[in-house]
């Protein structure tokens, strides 16, 4: 095949007159149209000399234009780096300086910020925004609405997505061509999408979970998605009745129970409910079937690997678990000193192999060393076992990370800021359990002596030069850290001693 990816999920519906997307203005837009729309952002992107291989940073609204982006990148080879809509001027100015990005594409609001970091890394700077507008399409207007697809391997670069680390800077995941499509056959055939499936759309589609699981899935199955841009009640409520299958994170769920409207009818005729990113509490399963008769299907996936897990369509769909390995997909559970395999039903590191498993870091072959192991296992940073049954279930963390309605951040970029403000010797952050969040980022600051941080100039700080879902939703100043007897900062003790702080009413 020539480009497996663009040909498998995307050529094939060339001519189908079957929507595509279903659009919260009532409009819906075929396969075919949104091809041609795709072969026109192709040309546009090859006349601003953006050649096989080059990478382009996208921080756009969602819209069928941004999918386009991604499917005209996908046919003429240039690596997709999709970016948090959310992200300030400067985290913007890290992933396009690091990646080497030819292009930028922005919104056209953000030109004006972002046109520095353009200039700075020597790429171009073109718009779109979420009606279809900007200098990208008009650089489209009038270009021809087939385009000869450049020929890729299974193995060539397809996606940047960059991860935060643990020690500081982020990562750009590698992904292939062959880890989005393996990944996406396995799990139309697991989840029996069809091209009768109509996905409620409420996600993000600059993150594995919106991008590759639920759109890619919708277009290998050929089905069609009620494309929402963002998750919000309103427009959820008054969607559901025409969707079959919804995914979301757990936040998308505890919301819904929240909401009179959401009725047992509401939802009688819905076929499928998965949920993932970030850990589903078992009362929340619970509740959504108590409420609906339908069980989530809860399934394990990350930046680096796509899908991972997933309970089963049929069979025992177990709260409190991530079910399988998906067919072609080796779980083990290490010790995490030694990394020897440890016997089933025992907790240890949770490692993966197999197809859908990333190249490896951008630039950064130490760090891929030390989290992809020469065998092929890839160290998730999950702690968990596998149980009698074979059910995998995740049960800490051995990677200092939070996240926050399915958002993630490191604790050491958030540090990091906090430190640099006057008047603060040092600080801790950490996520403590949030209502509607699951978790929520908290700052603790210890002064400097005799100084008195300014708590409204430090928010202001991190308003600055962080993305609000990093913000930490209070401050809390203490004369000392808790430490243990070698001097490490114990988080566990601050997660305890401060459980309740944000789910008191
Ligand atoms: C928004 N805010 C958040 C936030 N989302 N703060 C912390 N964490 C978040 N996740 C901020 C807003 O900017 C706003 O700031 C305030 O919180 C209240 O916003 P809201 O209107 O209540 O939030 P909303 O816009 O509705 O967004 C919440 C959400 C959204 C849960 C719907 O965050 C979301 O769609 N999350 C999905 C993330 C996702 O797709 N993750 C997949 C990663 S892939 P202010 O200033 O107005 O108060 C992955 C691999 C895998 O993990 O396995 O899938
Ligand atoms: P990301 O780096 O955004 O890809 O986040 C991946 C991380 O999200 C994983 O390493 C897990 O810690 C977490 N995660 C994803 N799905 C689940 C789940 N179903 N339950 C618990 N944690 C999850």
């Amino acid at each position: 095949m020539a480009n497996p990816l663009y040909d498998t999920l995307f050529g094939r519906h060339a001519g189908r007159a079957a929507p595509f997307l279903h659009l919260a203005d009532g409009k819906t837009l075929s396969h075919d149209a949104f091809l041609r729309l795709t072969a026109r952002y192709a040309h546009a992107l090859r006349a601003a000399s953006l050649e096989p291989g080059d990478r382009l940073a996208a921080q756009i609204a969602k819209s069928p234009g941004a999918l386009g982006v991604y499917a005209a990148c996908v046919q003429s080879g240039i690596i997709f780096l999709p970016l948090n809509t959310g992200y300030t001027a400067d985290e913007v100015e890290y992933f396009v300086t690091d990646s080497g990005a030819k292009c930028l594409l922005c919104d056209p609001a953000r030109a004006e910020a972002l046109r520095p970091v353009a200039d700075g890394a020597g790429a171009v700077l073109l718009t779109l925004d979420e009606t279809g507008a900007g200098s990208l399409p008009d650089a489209a207007a009038g270009q021809p609405d087939t385009f000869e697809t450049t020929p890729r391997k299974a193995d060539d670069l397809a996606a940047f997505l960059y991860t935060s680390g643990t020690t500081g800077r982020s990562k750009g995941a590698m992904l292939t061509q062959g880890n989005l499509l393996s990944n996406a056959e396995v799990l139309v055939d697991y989840w029996r999408f069809t091209e009768d499936d109509v996905l409620l759309h409420a996600l993000p589609i600059f993150h594995t979970h919106g991008l590759f699981v639920a759109t890619n899935i919708m277009l290998l199955a050929g089905g069609s998605m009620i494309f929402l841009p963002k998750f919000h009640i309103d427009q959820v409520v008054e969607a559901l009745p025409r969707a079959t299958a919804m995914m979301g994170v757990p936040t998308f769920y505890t919301r819904l129970l929240d909401d009179p409207r959401f009725t047992r009818d509401l939802v009688a005729h819905m076929r499928l409910f998965v949920s993932g990113s970030a850990p589903l509490l078992a009362e929340t399963h619970v509740a959504f079937e108590d409420r609906t008769g339908h069980r989530i299907l809860e399934r394990y996936g990350m930046t680096e690997t796509n899908m991972n897990t997933s309970n089963p369509y049929d069979g025992a769909r177990r709260a409190g678990t991530v079910g399988f390995p998906l067919p072609g997909v080796e779980v083990i559970v290490t010790d995490p000193e030694t990394g020897d395999e440890l016997p089933q039903g025992e907790t240890g590191m949770i490692e993966v192999r197999g197809p859908n498993v990333f190249k490896g870091y951008w630039n950064m072959p130490e760090k891929t060393a030390e989290e992809l192991r020469e065998n092929g296992f890839f160290i998730t940073g999950d702690l968990g076992l596998i149980d009698d049954q074979g059910y995998v279930q995740i049960v800490g963390r051995a990677k200092d990370l939070i996240i926050s309605g399915g958002y993630n951040v490191y604790p050491k970029e958030v540090e990091a800021l906090l430190d640099d403000q006057p008047g603060v010797l040092e600080s801790a952050v950490v996520g403590l359990p949030h209502p509607d969040l699951g978790e929520a980022v908290v700052g603790f600051l210890v002064p400097q002596a005799d100084a008195k941080p300014d708590l409204d100039a430090i928010a202001e700080a991190a308003a600055k030069s962080l993305a609000r879902f990093k913000h930490p939703r209070r401050l809390i100043v203490l004369n000392a850290l808790p430490r243990n007897t070698m001097g490490k900062v114990q988080k566990n003790v601050l997660r305890d001693d401060y459980a309740d702080l944000l789910t008191a009413k």
